[in-house]
């Protein structure tokens, strides 16, 4: 259940979401990055979910897929960048490097796991200068059945636990749909090349002193084959990055 504190953020945050002229939402310039390896069925529909009206840039970051994901994204009207390097984080990095200088930066998967028209609520308390990081927590959300493992509700629950035991800092998930100020990504100086990229970053905001909110956002099972989180491999790789990572930080 959502907090009485992370429902009223959410109600703000819903209120924010027309970008009518005097709405701060309407004033910011957001630009979407959509890091995508092998996406070819899913990174049109995500694409076309976003709400133009309230997104100048849409850049999809090709990680060396080797089906028609890149011709998939330009044909849904995105900006298409390459990074070969694999890699979740080293995607992000590529887009940030590609970026025009918009005020806000939202990450958003592209395996229409997310729900892209969630994107003005997650602006929204960085629209009213209340965050500089929104991170869209899928715990606190609606999640269709299925679409996070229980492997992956256990990881997240015990990276969270961690992050409150070592930071002192309640989160309820790492989730990859997230809104932050440009000027303050630029300053937490990303560097992780793959999964321990989310976690990196709650970690770095809090140690900064950032203003991290949580709102509730829905989640639904992927488009196309499971990548990660619906392999052994992938499930092991990735948490025991997430857990390294967060001890890394923790005694630097
Ligand atoms: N797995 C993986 N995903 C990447 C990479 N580079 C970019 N991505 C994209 O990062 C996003 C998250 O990856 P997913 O494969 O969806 O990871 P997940 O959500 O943990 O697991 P599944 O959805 O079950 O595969 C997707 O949009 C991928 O296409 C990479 O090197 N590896
Ligand atoms: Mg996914």
């Amino acid at each position: 259940m959502p907090s009485r504190r992370g429902r009223r953020r959410f109600v703000d945050a819903v209120e924010a979401l027309a970008p009518a002229p005097g709405n701060p939402l309407s004033l910011m310039d957001i630009a979407v990055i959509i890091p995508a390896l092998n996406e070819e069925e899913a990174i049109g529909q995500v694409i076309a979910e976003i709400p133009r009206e309230s997104v100048s840039d849409i850049l999809v970051v090709d990680n060396g897929s080797t089906d028609n994901t890149a011709a998939a994204a330009a044909a849904a009207g995105a900006r298409v960048v390459a990074e070969p390097r694999r890699g979740y984080g080293s995607a992000c990095l590529r887009g940030i490097a590609e970026l025009r200088e918009p005020d806000v930066v939202v990450f958003v998967d592209g395996d229409h796991s997310d729900y892209p028209e969630e994107v003005p609520m997650l602006v929204g308390p960085i629209a009213a200068d209340e965050a500089d990081l929104v991170i869209g927590s899928r715990t606190l959300g609606q999640r269709e059945a299925g679409s996070l493992t229980p492997q992956q509700l256990l990881g997240n629950r015990f990276a969270c636990f961690l992050l409150r035991l070592l930071y002192r800092r309640r989160f309820t998930d790492l989730g990859p749909f997230r809104a932050i100020r440009r000027p303050s990504l630029a300053a937490l100086k990303m560097a992780d090349r793959d999964f321990g990229w989310t976690i990196e970053m709650q970690i770095k905001a809090v140690k900064r002193g950032l203003r991290v909110v949580e709102v509730p956002v829905r989640y639904r099972p992927r488009i196309g084959r499971s990548k990660i989180s619906g392999t052994l491999r992938g499930t092991v790789l990735a948490g025991y990055k997430i857990i390294t990572t967060i001890l890394r930080h923790a005694c630097p």
